[in-house]
């Protein structure tokens, strides 16, 4: 899963997305550092700051898409309708095992994973060989042909 959010205190609302996804939705397994990013899709917003977790869960693809989006209105989250606007958290599933789905409300693989770095570096640093199962292309291969030149960064905390 991708987390990410460029509104309020962006590190606090991702440490408590992390608790509730482990309270409601199943074990974290491996989780990557925090990345600094810049807008994808839009230029008038805040950087993001996304990092990217494997859990381990026994609910299905629907049931878990509902416990994200319930996680995401208690952290404040407003859906504007804005595409790509600005939020204090987003929860995306980015991959599901091996699974393929494609509903009006939920597409796994993520269609845009590909596309993204500030998705791409922060899986590939905890799931570098894990073949996409559309592409049949290992996270390193997809991030290796991956064209985008948006900031991304590991995030240092100012120290005042
Ligand atoms: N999410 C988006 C659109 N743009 N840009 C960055 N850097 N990080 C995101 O998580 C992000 C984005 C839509 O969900
Ligand atoms: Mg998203
Ligand atoms: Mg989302």
């Amino acid at each position: 899963m991708l987390l990410g959010g460029n509104l309020g205190d962006r590190v606090l609302n991702i440490e408590k997305a992390k608790q509730l996804i482990e309270e409601r939705a199943g074990l974290i397994i491996r989780e990557s550092a925090l990345y600094e990013t810049e807008p994808w899709g839009t230029t008038e917003s805040p950087f993001f700051l996304n990092c990217t977790i494997l859990i381990k869960t026994l609910l299905e693809p629907d049931d878990l898409l509902n416990v994200l989006l319930q996680i995401e209105m208690e952290l404040g989250r407003i859906r504007t309708g804005k595409i790509n606007g600005s939020r204090t958290m987003d929860i995306d599933i980015l991959l599901y095992g091996q699974r393929v789905l494609d509903s009006e409300y939920l597409q796994i693989p993520h269609p845009r994973m590909h596309l993204r770095k500030f998705v791409l570096i922060p899986l590939n640093s905890i799931a570098s060989d894990f073949v996409h199962p559309v592409s049949g292309r290992s996270i390193g291969q997809l991030l290796g042909s991956c064209s985008d030149d948006l900031l991304v960064n590991e995030y240092e905390p100012v120290l005042l």
